[in-house]
């Protein structure tokens, strides 16, 4: 029944206004599915490889189109993702572009969806399935790669971990992302938006924290649930290697002190959740934190007693790990984290970025479903975040290609 028969592929737009791959799966019993690839700026080091989206095509339509229609069966993932895997042989899809792979691998998990007449999650987690949702972290001040003299640290994030329902959660990031505005402006500071929709004022990190710690306290005031905050560094972006240390501006830190800079930070912010607050070769580095305030403990009620939800500070793998199993075992065996950043296109298949939730899960690893800087309106990560029971998704507060996301999660709560 889900025999692919025909699988399209064409240029759309992303956030960016870049050119992206659109993938649409149909299957013979007239199932059909679309997926987008999403994109990257401040991207790992060991990422699989993004080729320019009309290369990506060319060499998708070439290599992989061929064996997939008519051979494979659109219901069954593995094969869809293993078909890919081997038409681009290579180990970072450098030939047909990760771009092609994803947006065909989530095309033709909706067309099998489709088929199926069931909800995507369903469908990929299976029958039980969408009773857990995960916390949004929402991307309020921001700066890095993805704006323009704001920031150096790239992410300030809304964690509303104490939110009742998806629903709940995702309008307190919106009221903390207005409060923002609001403190802001109060202080005589402009700021436009960067790639995420966050605001990216010039204004130096200390001062942004206290505006998120303020707009944060106000807005679960107002909620009258627990709001934290978290950070992406992004701490590659940061990093200097010729000379071995971390850059902000002017201001230097050797990974000693940076190692102390952020478990600073979680102290004194008491901190929900760390990305990325080293560079992404420095395994020991991660294990030296996590030591720190990994097992931190904060008194956090966890709802429901889910695990990552309550208790220590989350420290997060995202260009460390890329969605990548062999690195997520070498942090295992480190101690490098104690959570990772799930992003499919970063691997490639939605196979494989479910092999590596199962291998967080397995060894207490908090996986995070997320975004990447530029976005397209699909809405599959909201998808394979409750499809996976993930504690939290990363997808920004607001924006068009955020809340198509954000929205969807609001849908599935309300109909599950
Ligand atoms: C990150 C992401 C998403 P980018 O670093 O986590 O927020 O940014 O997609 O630019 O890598
Ligand atoms: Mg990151």
């Amino acid at each position: 029944m889900t025999l692919v028969t025909e699988v399209r592929l064409r240029r759309v737009l992303d956030s960016r206004g870049t050119p992206t791959v659109e993938a649409e799966v149909r299957t013979e019993s007239g199932g059909f599915g679309r997926g987008a690839a999403p994109s990257g700026a401040s991207t790992g080091e060991y990422e699989a490889i993004e080729l320019p989206a009309e290369e990506a095509i060319a060499k998708a339509r070439e290599l992989a189109v061929p064996r997939l229609e008519g051979q494979v069966y659109a219901g069954d993932q593995r094969g869809v993702d293993g078909a890919l895997r081997s038409a681009d042989g290579t180990d970072d899809f450098s030939e047909i572009g990760a771009n092609s792979a994803v947006a065909i691998s989530m095309a033709a998990a909706k067309a099998a969806a489709d088929v199926l007449g069931a909800p995507l999650y369903q469908h990929l987690g299976g029958a039980f399935r969408g009773r857990n949702f995960p916390v949004p972290l929402g991307n309020v001040v921001g700066g890095g790669e993805h704006a323009a003299d704001a920031t150096h640290i790239q992410e300030f994030l809304s964690a509303p971990v104490g939110a009742p329902s998806v629903a709940d959660a995702v309008f307190a990031n919106a009221a903390v992302h207005a409060e923002v505005r609001d403190l802001l402006e109060e202080r005589g500071i402009a700021a436009a938006k960067g790639d995420e929709g966050a605001w990216a004022p010039s204004v130096d990190d200390a001062e942004a924290f206290e505006v998120v710690a303020e707009a944060v306290d106000a807005v679960a005031a107002e909620v009258g649930f627990e709001v934290g905050f978290g950070l992406d560094v992004a701490a590659s972006e940061l990093y200097d290697a010729d000379d071995g240390v971390y850059r902000y501006g002017e201001e230097t830190r050797s990974p000693e002190e940076q190692v102390d800079y952020v478990a600073d930070l979680v102290e004194e912010y008491d901190l929900v959740y760390v990305e990325d607050p080293l560079e992404e070769d420095d395994f020991e580095g991660f294990a030296d934190l996590t030591a720190r305030v990994g097992g931190r403990s904060t008194g956090r009620a966890g709802p429901g007693g889910r695990p990552g939800r309550g208790g220590g500070t989350l420290v997060c793998g995202d260009d460390l790990f890329v969605t990548n199993t062999d690195r997520l075992e070498r942090g295992i065996e480190a101690g490098a984290a104690n959570s990772i950043l799930v992003k499919p296109n970063q691997i490639g298949t939605l196979s494989e970025a479910f092999d590596a939730i199962e291998l967080a899960v397995r060894n207490g690893y908090v996986p995070v479903v997320s975004h990447r800087s530029g976005e397209t309106e699909d809405t599959t990560i909201a998808h394979l975040a409750v499809a996976t029971d993930a504690p939290f998704i990363k997808t920004g507060a607001v924006g068009g290609e955020r809340t198509a996301k954000l929205n969807e999660l609001i849908r599935i709560e309300a109909n599950a």
